[in-house]
């Protein structure tokens, strides 16, 4: 199978941490020839310092990665059509509705009116929502072409496509854990902070400082340190350590993809953001704290609560209902000492749960693997 997978980076990095590590994947772990369409390669590179920015075709890890000049304009019809001959994948993935370019349909559809269709795939934003199961999978044959596409909603449970979950990480993770001193008493906790601007750090802060407790913040590049930075009055740079009583702030440069994963794994609270890092948090299987892209009329404040309706099944009640508190107080505005003094209390037990729920998630299919056998009978 060839897949044609198409980004468009609307924001941030989630667009194309995710297109990256499912392409990456596919070439890999399937051996599916791929190529992955990118309208914008600069946010490609800090995950993939490798990668060239400005190359419109160059291939990384058996991916070729193509710049998608823009998502309809005449640039991309002429570089494309130019190899057009044999162009166009039996698989086509549109990433997160980001609309294919008009000529690639077209020839999609000249493709299926003398063979078979290619399989067309949009593939979703993860979410917790029973909504999102029930849609998983539904097609939507189009109005005019004789093309359907398949909706393909990543999510926690059977009736989902699953998460992505290299064939390797769960080993590559346990190989980093072993050894690790699991007793977070009497040594400083390692949390990782990458969060949007508007979390309530410098209530977190207050508290953290109110709690006693040593810790070692990791904080990442971007919106987390520069809000950071704001907060304390030094310079954004990443370089040396801010030191504030008991807390060491640390900040990063931005990691590749696969360091920011082992950054999570060697810490003891991962504070997480967007969709690809909080599914990396939850392969961790460290406690999380999850700062959730906020959409139109609230909607993202369900999905946070389908979340930890899922994640808080199985904790005690004090276990469960501090996880509830803090995530309602960083994703609000305001954080009060006592929720995270609550939550701080809870953490051997978020420790122990944190590795189950991940036990529990492995058992299922991971996202590339589903997409093969949900491909099945459809091309
Ligand atoms: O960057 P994000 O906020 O992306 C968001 C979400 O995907 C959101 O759902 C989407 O609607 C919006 O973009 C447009 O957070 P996310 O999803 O966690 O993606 C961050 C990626 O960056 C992830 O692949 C991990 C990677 N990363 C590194 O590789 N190195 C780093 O140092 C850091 C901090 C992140």
């Amino acid at each position: 199978m060839r897949f044609d997978l198409f980004c468009r980076v609307i924001d941030n990095y989630g667009d194309i941490g995710v297109c990256w590590r499912l392409a990456r994947q596919l070439a890999a772990e399937h051996g599916h020839p791929v190529r992955l369409w990118v309208d914008d390669l600069r946010s490609l590179q800090p995950l993939l310092p490798e990668s060239d920015p400005g190359a419109t075709a160059q291939t990384q890890h058996g991916v070729e990665i193509r710049h998608w000049p823009t998502a309809t304009g005449e640039e991309f019809t002429e570089n494309w059509s130019a190899d057009a001959a044999d162009a166009v994948g039996d698989v086509v993935i549109e990433a997160f509705a980001c609309e294919l370019p008009p000529a690639f349909v077209a020839a999609m559809a000249a493709i299926a009116t003398q063979a078979r269709p290619p399989a067309w795939i949009n593939l979703e934003y993860l979410s917790a929502e029973s909504w999102a199961e029930d849609c998983h999978g539904l097609a939507s044959p189009h109005p005019t072409l004789p093309l359907t596409k398949y909706f393909f909603f990543p999510g926690f449970g059977e009736r989902s496509g699953g998460l992505l979950r290299e064939s390797e990480l769960l080993a590559r993770r346990d190989a980093v854990q072993t050894g690790q001193n699991d007793d977070i008493h009497g040594r400083p906790l390692e949390i990782s902070l990458f969060c949007y601007d508007d979390a309530p750090l410098a209530d977190w802060l207050r508290a953290l400082a109110a709690s006693g407790q040593p810790a070692r913040i990791h904080v990442a590049a971007g919106k987390p340190q520069a809000a950071l930075a704001a907060l304390l009055g030094k310079p954004n740079e990443a370089s040396g350590r801010w030191t504030l009583g008991a807390l060491e702030l640390i900040p990063l440069p931005f990691l590749p993809q696969t360091d920011y994963d082992a950054l999570l794994w060697r810490c003891d609270l991962n504070c997480i953001r967007g969709e690809d890092s909080f599914v990396r948090a939850q392969w961790a299987a460290r406690p999380l704290l999850w700062h959730i892209y906020a959409q139109d009329e609230n909607a993202h404040l369900d999905k946070l609560a389908a979340f930890l309706d899922r994640y808080c099944a199985g904790l005690d009640t004090a276990s469960a209902d501090a996880v509830r508190a803090l995530h309602r107080a960083w994703n609000g505005k305001a954080l009060t000492e006592g929720s995270w003094r609550d939550y701080c209390a809870r953490l051997p037990e978020l420790r122990v749960h944190a590795r189950q729920w991940a036990d529990k998630l492995a058992l299922q299919g991971d996202l590339a693997s589903n997409l093969g056998k949900f491909l099945v009978g459809k091309l």
